[in-house]
């Protein structure tokens, strides 16, 4: 790994909310003293009736039990919206940016505060009360934002899952959260191409137990074009709005009650919906927001993350409108309609910082240093990186050519659970070493443990743990709270179970080195093997399968799948092809097996637990560190995985 250290900027630094001296004496306090810290933080917010408690956590295993601010009140909502109107009502809050480059929209905190009452009071008329949980199944689009923000001030809970999910996803997690009220659009558009969002909403219900419970798919008119319709449930969303009155008053809210769930995968079972209550996570957003990419009234700061994830709900909607901030929403791709379309954006809207993905910064990177043309990149101040542990390479690529040598990188780890950053580098405060997440956030006490549980001190490489509770944390697994315990809190007692390993090194700086669990990380998104695993059995022609994450270039890791057929079926290119379009329809695009290998035999102990450790190195091409082989039930299983991974190339 690189050692380069690229000292603080003495300019950043100077004007930088918070510099070493500052981050070094309120990291002492924040840990020292979170009850006073947090105390004095949470006052970013407006409480309805302010907080006389804190901190009130524990991670013991038997009583997981996580509550901040407990006795205060407040509404999402409000602070993101009600707040800013005398001060910066006229103020453009969203800059909405479509897939097609003539259409963009300017949205004041006035507008949205308007549209937000008007979708508050339609969601009403359709029966969502407090405490229901509405899903949202929708493109990158300011109605989304609206639907999450009309969502938060009356109450509801919402649910948001990735377009890009299929309609089996969809059922699940309207099955799981038991969801009456969907909102989608009727089509999307990325790349110049229509995707048919409500059609895969349709599907979705078509499984009886969704059916069951949904009583209205709101629609919005994404584009001009027809739909299938159901009397039943659906309504467009622009009748409704058009009938509803734009005076909405936020509901007062304990600062513990739920606010969102968000589904993401872990290494067993199926996608857990992990649950976000209000002034915590309100807090921890706005305020990481603000320190993390040192933002600045007047700064137009644009997040590429789509709302389907974590962070596009902390960091393009919850924590800058909290901020009173201007935040772009882009709906497109960055190659359309060509690769420079990144910097066209930079430079049409005068981007101040910019937040982005390793694997768009490596796909950027692939196609040379002028990619971006003669886009004016001169109004950039701060870049960010998320999603999976960033390369030495990419990074210094995005440094130079994005950066222009004089943008600081905020390479920030963190995760569903952890609701905002937790591990990074301050433009103002750390020197950076590419690659590197570096330090903690206020509140944040990260430690490496070895597999026994205990804690390793200076210089080290182990499980990435978090001894203490930090404000955004997630509270529980929405309905199965022994699950939550089960899966962070048991496995090193007292702590938060990361699932990432990191080494520490001698300045104390930590550097993610991925997920230590069977999770696998595919261009940023979280895939759990065992989901791709179950979609692939319920395929009739396979008997077994196997799934491991594999080095890919772009990706950061890719989908290599090993497959036992059941007698009868024959190896074939078109299975292959087959399999691959059921992972899809099961699971969505981003499931999509990179490669499928045919595997008449799996690499079993004599307890018949297949051995991944050794898929995942003839995946990896390590034919040579296969390690110990001699406990498997038929070693010889082995050469012909390697025979026929092989004969692939
Ligand atoms: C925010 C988000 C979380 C997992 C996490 C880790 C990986 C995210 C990272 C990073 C190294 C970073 N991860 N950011 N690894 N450096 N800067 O991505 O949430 O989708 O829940 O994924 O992503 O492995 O555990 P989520």
């Amino acid at each position: 790994m690189s050692e380069k250290i690229y000292p603080v900027n003495p300019e950043v630094a100077a004007q930088a909310h918070i510099d070493n001296a500052k981050y070094e004496a309120m990291y002492e306090q924040s840990v020292n003293d979170p009850d006073a810290f947090w105390g004095e933080h949470g006052k970013r917010l407006d409480w309805f009736k302010p907080y006389t408690k804190v901190k009130n956590t524990s991670f013991d295993p038997h009583n997981v039990n996580i509550r901040w601010f407990e006795d205060g009140t407040l509404n999402a909502s409000y602070n993101c919206l009600d707040r800013h109107l005398e001060t910066r009502g006229d103020q453009v809050a969203i800059i909405w940016e479509g897939d097609d480059p003539s259409e963009s929209e300017n949205i004041t905190y006035r507008d949205l505060h308007e549209r937000v009452c008007r979708f508050s009071n339609a969601l009403k008329a359709q029966g969502v009360e407090k405490g229901d949980v509405v899903t949202l199944y929708m493109p990158m689009i300011p109605e989304a934002a609206v639907a999450m923000l009309a969502c938060t001030r009356i109450g509801a809970v919402h649910s948001i899952v990735f377009g890009g999910f299929s309609p089996e996803a969809v059922a699940a997690r309207i099955e799981g959260a038991k969801s009456k009220v969907v909102v989608t659009s009727n089509y999307s558009l990325r790349g110049g191409k229509i995707v048919p969002l409500k059609a895969n909403v349709d599907k979705a219900l078509e499984h009886p137990a969704a059916a069951a419970l949904v009583t209205s798919v709101i629609v919005v008119k994404r584009v001009d074009q027809d739909v299938a319709w159901n009397e039943k449930v659906d309504v467009w969303y622009e009748d409704l709005v058009a009938a509803a009155s734009a005076e909405c008053a936020p509901e007062e809210m304990e600062a513990e009650a739920p606010m969102f769930i968000l589904y993401t995968s872990g290494s067993t079972g199926a996608p857990k919906g992990l649950e976000h209550t209000t002034g915590g996570y309100m807090v921890y957003a706005a305020m990481t927001h603000e320190y993390a990419f040192d933002y600045k009234q007047g700064d137009i700061y644009w997040c590429t993350a789509d709302v389907g994830w974590v962070t596009g709900h902390s960091y393009i909607v919850y924590g800058p409108l909290a901020n009173g901030a201007t935040t772009l929403m882009f709906e497109g791709v960055p190659n359309y309609p060509d690769n420079s379309r990144f910097g066209r954006v930079i430079e049409k809207h005068k981007v101040n910082q910019f937040y982005t993905a390793p694997t768009a910064i490596r796909s950027l990177m692939q196609q040379g240093e002028d990619v971006l043309g003669d886009s004016d990149l001169s109004s950039l101040r701060i870049l960010g990186s998320v999603g999976e542990p960033i390369n030495p390479e990419a990074w210094e690529w995005y440094y130079r050519v994005i950066g222009k040598n004089r943008c600081p990188i905020v390479d920030t780890w963190w995760q569903t659970e952890t609701g905002g950053l937790m591990i990074l580098p301050l433009p103002g405060a750390t020197p950076m070493k590419p690659g590197c997440a570096s330090r903690p956030f206020f509140g944040v006490q990260p430690a490496l443990v070895d597999a026994e549980g205990v804690e390793l001190e200076g210089e080290a490489a182990g499980n990435l743990v978090i001894k203490d509770s930090w404000p955004g944390q997630s509270r529980s697994i929405w309905g199965d709270h022994e699950r939550f315990t089960q899966t962070y809190f048991t496995t090193y007692k007292g702590m938060y179970t990361t699932g990432d390993g990191a080494r520490r090194d001698a300045d104390g700086y930590y550097w993610i080195t991925g997920r230590v669990d069977d999770v696998i990380n595919v261009s940023g998104h979280r895939m759990g093997t065992a989901e791709v695993e179950s979609a692939l059995v319920a395929h009739p022609a396979v008997a077994e399968a196997a799934v491991v994450g594999y080095p890919h270039a772009l990706k950061g890791q890719g989908i290599y799948v090993y497959v036992t057929l059941q007698s009868g079926f024959e190896e074939s290119d078109e299975l292959i092809k087959e399999l691959r379009l059921h992972v899809r329809k099961e699971i969505g695009p981003i499931a999509s097996p990179d490669l499928i290998q045919f595997a008449p035999g799996m690499p079993k102990t004599r307890s018949g637990k297949i051995m991944r450790r050794i898929l995942r190195k003839i995946a990896e091409d390590d034919f040579d560190a296969l390690g110990d082989t001699s406990t498997l039930s038929d070693p010889s299983v082995v050469d012909d995985l390697i025979e026929n991974r092989m004969n692939r190339k």
